[in-house]
């Protein structure tokens, strides 16, 4: 593919809830583009875009996937991002770097949950929206309904360019309402072809009722083009979209227009608009971005080949039969192969090696590429998702995408110690990918956390660890990170002695152990007087309270929030060390702790739930049933959003289980909080539990 200067270029998302056609319709582009002979089906396993063995055994699409090729002489790099809330992750890159979506509604069902999720960060990123009200083949097609719910659901301002002729097994052509003209599909599909018609008869009235008010809409905003329209009641084509375009980029409208990818009937017409009526590079906010120690402030990256570079990695793919490879979107210069740029946030140099042009799973060769274009990369060595490069003259770094924090989490383990470190290096390489699949070791359950959007995306994970690092893994309920503490002030002494020939040892230690507020950690104080225990034998009274706090008296958990005060003890001039101190603190603590009341705390964490209203009690009630503390609510729009503080053990699998109690349409964020007593009746039962398994343990090693 030649290349394109900014003014051709489109940078264009599909997005949606999941299972809508957007791969679908991403592959009917392609076809009629030419981009490809065989129009692919994701039933049959045929796309170019869901090409990965795991989104072709699961007809969905996993991974972000990129498709570039030429409409009337313009370049369309096509972002189709995965529809299912697991991958949610690509559609932050994704709207990230493009300029514009495409919101894909199903034409039985408009606007749906996935859409709903969604809505949020398109609204975030400002994205220039078309509506595609795809599947008007199928049963219960409703595109009028479809549209009202985009007013409804999203508040969005969606007015019909297009009204669709016929509907469901009906569905045979469409009125273009810009140009004033009907189509009939004189084929069921495939072939593009149309033929112009007369605007049928019985739709007369509804077509000239629906362009006025396209064409009021497309004036506002403009004092010339209202006049007009207020004067002669009609505006010309290049004036409708004009205006359309004006608004489009402001936010303040998104035109519909009505298709059937899979038969490819009317999308011929949608790849028109996205040239027409969607904004280039040149169109939207210039990105800003921070130079380190500039002193400046904000640096503006106009989209000017001329200028340095500055680009975002949006996305990493990793595929047998493609390679690694970076995704970039460019934002000002001209990069080529070989190329030198600085990855600011790492302050690394990176090379630049070969360059593609992606087809989904087809690459060719890209001999260069102007500001606003998007292109693959050979991966570069330590650039990573979300990182940005730039010339080494004008080091600017953007912002990221603005990535959710994982919410579902699982223990992850190899199946032997040689697998260990694969896996280690696996998961490491995974999160680089895709920041929304973290891990993290638990150092206080000794235990690798992996943390993913939800069951499906640690599914994958284990699938990907398998395939692409030869790591088997199994997941499993993680432990609850546990604590203790005391409830009272208690002390003890413990004398160490031990007389075996040569020089003995000896030290004598008395400590008092008190409870601090929760948060406190270890207080540590030297009470001693009159050098009984001498100022150089302390740190090792203390080493050994920190020893012993490892494992506590309750149920073996680290102990926290206590002061520990050494207020008095005897010492031997020859036999007295740092070890016997260590070991004299270190009993003497385990003895004190046991009189001063120790309980059980455990961790909850602060959680933010969204729901739809209707969902507001149910979500509730479950919450309460988790020993959950309702810390308030308030309505956000159409949402309610919920506060509230729930044990971290009552946490494990909640986004499914949010999911299944709000039909999907719930969704949370979480983090750690505080710590807090167990109650009495689960506290004896963990205790119970930890004395099971430390018998297992010896008879194990008996
Ligand atoms: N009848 C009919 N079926 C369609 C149409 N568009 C898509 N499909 C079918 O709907 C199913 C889902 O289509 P996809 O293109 O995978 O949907 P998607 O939105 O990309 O799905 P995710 O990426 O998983 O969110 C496939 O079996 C398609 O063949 C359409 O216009 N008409
Ligand atoms: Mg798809």
């Amino acid at each position: 593919m030649k290349e394109f200067a900014t003014a051709q270029i489109r940078n264009v998302a599909l997005i949606a809830h999941h299972g809508v056609g957007k791969t679908s319709l991403a592959e009917a582009m392609l076809y009629l583009a030419k981009a490809t002979n065989r129009l692919g089906r994701v039933a049959e396993g045929t796309t170019l875009l869901d090409h990965a063995p795991d989104e072709i055994s699961r007809q969905i699409t996993i991974d972000l996937g990129l498709a570039q090729f030429e409409w009337a002489g313009h370049k369309i790099n096509l972002l189709d991002t995965p529809g299912y809330p697991d991958f949610v992750g690509d559609v932050y890159s994704a709207l990230r770097v493009a300029d514009a979506g495409l919101l894909v509604l199903r034409a039985s069902a408009g606007v749906e949950v996935g859409t709903e999720v969604v809505w949020e960060v398109l609204q975030e990123e400002k994205t220039p929206l078309l509506v595609v009200v795809n599947m008007m083949d199928k049963e219960h097609a409703d595109f009028a309904a479809a549209v009202r719910s985009c007013h409804d659901k999203l508040g969005l301002n969606a007015i019909p360019a297009q009204l669709p002729i016929g509907e469901a097994d009906q569905f045979h052509g469409i009125v273009d309402l810009i140009e004033s003209k009907a189509y009939t599909f004189t084929g069921k599909g495939m072939e593009e072809k149309s033929q112009e018609v007369p605007i049928p008869a019985d739709m007369v009235e509804a077509v000239a009722r629906a362009r006025a008010h396209l064409l009021e809409e497309a004036a506002t905003g403009d004092e010339q083009l209202m006049e007009k329209f207020l004067t002669t009641g009609d505006l010309t084509v290049e004036e409708i979209r004009r205006g359309l375009c004006e608004r489009v980029v402001q936010c303040d409208l998104a035109p519909v227009f009505c298709c059937s990818a899979y038969h490819n009937l009317g999308v011929k017409e949608v790849l028109d608009e996205v040239v027409d009526v969607l904004p280039s590079p040149l169109d939207v906010h210039p990105q800003q971005g921070e130079v380190a120690n500039n002193g400046s402030g904000p640096v503006t990256c106009r989209p000017d080949a001329a200028e340095p570079v500055a680009a975002t990695v949006f996305k990493t793919l990793a595929e047998a039969h493609l390679g690694e490879l970076s995704l970039i979107r460019l934002w000002s210069g001209h990069i080529e192969p070989g190329r030198e740029l600085l990855n600011t946030g790492r302050n690394r140099t990176e090379k630049l090696g070969a360059l593609y042009h992606l087809m989904g799973r087809e690459r060719s060769d890209c001999r260069g590429a102007a500001a606003g274009d998007i292109v693959a990369a050979v991966k570069l060595r330590e650039t990573h998702t979300g990182d940005t490069l730039a010339d080494k003259a004008r080091a600017v770094r953007l912002a990221p995408p603005d990535f959710p924090r994982p919410v579902s989490f699982e223990c992850i383990h190899a199946r032997n110690k040689a697998d260990e470190e694969k896996m280690a290096s696996g998961l490491a390489r995974l999160h680089e990918e895709d920041p929304t699949l973290a891990r993290h070791y638990e150092e206080s359950t000794k235990e690798t956390l992996v943390q993913g959007m939800g069951d499906l995306h640690l599914e994958i994970l284990v699938e990907r660890l398998k395939k692409r690092f030869g790591v088997e893994v199994t997941l499993t309920r993680p432990r609850v990170a546990y604590r203790e503490t005391v409830k009272a002030i208690a002390q003890d002494e413990y004398r160490h002695k031990k007389q075996s020939g040569g020089r003995g040892q000896f030290g004598e230690v008395h400590l008092r152990v008190e409870p601090l507020p929760r948060g406190g950690k270890l207080e540590f104080v030297d009470e001693v007087k009159g050098g009984v225990i001498p100022g150089q034998y302390i740190p090792a009274v203390e080493k050994g309270v920190v020893a012993g706090m490892e494992k506590g008296p309750v149920a073996g958990f680290p102990v926290v929030d206590v002061r520990v005060a050494v207020f008095f003890g005897k010492y031997h001039d020859v036999d007295s060390s740092e070890m016997a101190f260590k070991i004299a603190a270190e009993s003497c603590f385990h003895q004190a702790i046991l009189k001063a009341r120790p309980v059980l705390l455990e961790p909850f964490d602060e959680i933010i739930v969204r729901v739809p209203e209707e969902f507001l009690g149910d979500v509730m009630g479950d919450l309460s049933a988790r020993r959950g503390k309702i810390r308030g609510t308030n309505a956000e729009g159409h949402q309610q959003v919920i506060k509230a503080e729930v044990p971290a053990s009552e946490m494990y699998k909640y986004a499914t289980h949010l999911r299944s109690i709000t039909q999907g349409r719930g969704h949370f964020a979480a983090k750690f909080s505080h710590y807090e007593e167990l109650p009495r009746e689960l506290a004896d039962r963990i205790v119970t539990a930890a004395r099971a398994e430390k018998e297992a343990g010896a008879a194990h090693h008996a």
